[in-house]
């Protein structure tokens, strides 16, 4: 799943494809170079941004969405009804929600969803993180909110950790360990880590531009624990991450 924010403000590429023929023009490319599906946002959901109006949010995101929906999978990254069910409309097959609360637009349009766990808002989700377990809470969650989705009648549901989403560095890599867990429950998982924060510090700080080599070290853990997505913004590594752990075997190995 490739990403691509429509916003000024994301923590990595904010600002870059906020021009909607830039947007489409990086779509596309990120079709080419093998995204399954290209995940379109009009909201940074960063710690501590700021909300965005609906009308202001799919202003950014409909153009493109239309567009690209000529040229692969689409999915619509959004918290907002009005968001998702104009982005359906507008050719997008996946609701990517990361409230995990929009189940029921993807069953009135026939698509399917993803549900993300975070902990709280974005705007104070990194203020006290605090779980028991956080690998089986959640888990439970996720399963809870699928489970809901599939009884509507969402016949293609995603479970996803929200790694960064009201979790320190050590529930982030609490849950990439316990990554097998989740796939466990028979939901097929998606996984985000690409360029985020935690990454950044587990290298020693470096910038959100310079977590290629972290991102695709935690694509590879993911896809050898069995997760069948991974939300990248460098696509082309990660699809090359993708085939070496599929041709290798190592997903048998390791989440045995
Ligand atoms: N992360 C971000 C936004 N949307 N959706 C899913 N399903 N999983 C994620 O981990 C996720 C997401 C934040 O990252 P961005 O600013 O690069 O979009």
């Amino acid at each position: 799943m490739g990403v691509l924010n429509v916003t000024p403000d994301s923590f990595s590429d904010g600002g870059r494809w906020f021009d909607d023929d830039a947007a489409v023009s990086h779509g596309r490319r990120l079709f080419d170079t093998g995204a399954d599906f290209v995940d379109v946002g009009g909201e940074s959901t960063r710690p501590g941004a700021t909300p965005v109006d609906e009308a202001e949010e799919l202003r950014r995101v409909l153009p493109v969405v239309r567009e690209l929906a000529r040229f692969g999978r689409v999915s619509i990254d959004t918290r907002q009804r009005a968001v998702a069910e104009a982005a359906v409309d507008a050719g997008a097959t996946l609701v990517n929600d990361v409230s995990a609360s929009l189940w029921t637009v993807a069953a009135e349009g026939g698509v399917a969803f993803a549900a993300m766990h975070m902990q709280g808002a974005p705007s104070t989700m990194q203020a006290c993180p605090t779980y028991g377990d956080v690998v089986a809470e959640v888990a439970d969650f996720l399963v809870r909110r699928a489970t809901a989705a599939r009884e509507a009648g969402v016949e293609e549901v995603w479970i996803d950790p929200g790694l960064g989403f009201g979790k320190t560095d050590a529930h982030n890599l609490s849950l990439v360990r316990g990554l097998g867990r989740l796939v466990a429950t028979g939901f097929p998982v998606l996984v985000g880590a690409s360029r985020k924060g935690f990454l950044g510090r587990l290298v020693g700080g470096a910038p959100a531009d310079d977590r290629l080599e972290a991102s695709i070290a935690i694509a590879t853990v993911a896809f050898a624990s069995g997760a069948g997505m991974v939300r990248a913004h460098d696509v082309a590594a990660t699809v090359a991450a993708a085939a070496l752990v599929a041709e290798s075997g190592l997903v048998h190995r390791l989440a045995a």
